[in-house]
């Protein structure tokens, strides 16, 4: 897979070339470019930002800049130009993150997952001027999307989280792809929360591990851990049970 991401604050994304991914993009299962907004910049100040038409606080970040720095990485096609069908080569995917955008979800990273480029587009001030995504939808599919109800500086950290959460899931990337399916939100758990987990030793503290782990019963123990996901969604994420479909929850599982 291809990511590029283009930001002002190029070595914010540095992380993403450390531990786990940092191993993925040396064995070439991850190509990663991170570039600098202000080389697509034309005047002595590298200026990437201007006051907001109608007024208000902050600065917007300006069209042409964008413009050319996606020109240049999503180079445009044939079919652009033309509105040709599209050939073998699949449209890239621009991410732009934003408070305000759809929620970004285990799902959407099971989306990005299946991608072969994603293009993110780090805003930073008050957000992009509105005409560059929209002129960038006219070619490629655009998704803004906000990972949590809270405001950060700018879009760096959400590309460090969105790239994290689905680099996991691409083949090869986890030691045991196992894990990745028994996650937290899987449809191996229903889209519940992932219950509590224990090691040795047995008693720690004063504090022991729950007699049915120990048992061998591995009917037992699913049965277990599903009751423990199941009270610890209730309680943590109410809204998460909500959102259950009905055939999700056995006669057991009504019953707690
Ligand atoms: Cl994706 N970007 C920014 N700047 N703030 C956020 C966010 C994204 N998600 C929540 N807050």
């Amino acid at each position: 897979m291809r990511i590029d991401v283009i930001t002002i604050f190029p070595e914010y994304l540095q992380p993403l070339r450390a531990a786990l991914l940092g191993k993925a993009i040396e064995r070439g299962l991850i190509s990663l470019d991170v570039h600098d907004l202000r080389d697509w910049t034309h005047d002595v100040h590298r200026a990437v930002d201007d006051a907001p038409y109608g007024g208000g606080p902050g600065m917007v970040m300006k069209p042409q800049v964008w413009g050319e720095a996606l020109d240049a990485v999503a180079p445009r096609t044939e079919s652009d130009e033309h509105g040709t069908e599209h050939g073998t080569g699949r449209r890239p995917r621009l991410v732009v993150p934003t408070p305000a955008g759809r929620p970004f979800t285990q799902r959407c990273a099971q989306e990005y997952a299946a991608e072969e480029h994603l293009i993110f587009a780090c805003g930073r001030y008050e957000g992009i001027d509105q005409r560059v995504i929209d002129d960038a939808a006219r070619r490629m599919p655009v998704d803004e999307v906000s990972i949590g109800d809270y405001v950060l500086v700018g879009g760096e950290a959400a590309v460090l989280v969105i790239v994290e959460a689905f680099a996991r899931l691409l083949p090869g990337v986890l030691g045991n792809p196992s894990s990745a399916a028994q996650d937290s939100f899987s449809t191996a758990l229903d889209g519940l929360l992932e219950g509590p987990s224990y090691t040795r030793p047995e008693v720690w503290r004063d504090l022991a591990v729950p007699d049915v782990l120990l048992s061998g019963n591995h009917a037992l123990v699913d049965r277990w851990r599903r009751d423990q996901a199941l009270v610890r969604t209730f309680h943590r994420r109410p809204d998460l049970v909500d959102r259950l479909p009905e055939e999700a929850l056995d006669e057991r599982d009504r019953a707690l």
